[in-house]
């Protein structure tokens, strides 16, 4: 068995749960926040046997879409001695990031 941990876009979450759904897949969905931009983002937890990887895999990737979001950096110590100023810049976010983690026992009690 494995975990598909699958950080996607807040917008995309509910479409991607529901075609999971709708192919027998169970998920559990986290609140949860990316390091660069500290905007919210959504972290499924998807357990699947070994053979479902991949149809798993392309639910996640017909259903989460690339963007781009315009990030504005934080003031640097740098910054706030005016000695330098931090422009916008347009950042790619990616459809979908999947770690595939071994699943050493699942258990249902
Ligand atoms: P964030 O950390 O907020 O990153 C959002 C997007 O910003 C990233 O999209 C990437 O395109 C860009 N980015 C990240 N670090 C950057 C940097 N130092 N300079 C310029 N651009 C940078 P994705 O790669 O699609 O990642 C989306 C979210 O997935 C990330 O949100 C983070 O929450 C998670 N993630 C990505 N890689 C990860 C990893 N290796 N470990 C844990 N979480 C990861």
């Amino acid at each position: 068995m494995k975990l598909l941990l699958t950080i996607v876009q807040d917008t995309d979450a509910g479409k991607l749960q529901q075609a999971l759904i709708e192919s027998g897949f169970d998920s559990t969905k986290l609140s949860s926040t990316g390091g660069f931009l500290r905007q919210g983002n959504t972290t499924l937890l998807i357990g699947v046997e070994d053979h479902q990887v991949d149809t798993a895999k392309k639910i996640v990737e017909s259903t989460c879409r690339e963007r781009t979001k315009i990030h504005t950096p934080g003031p640097t110590i740098t910054d706030l001695e005016g000695m330098s100023a931090t422009r916008p810049i347009e950042v790619t976010v990616g459809g979908a990031i999947i770690f595939v983690i071994e699943v050493e026992e699942f258990l249902r009690l």
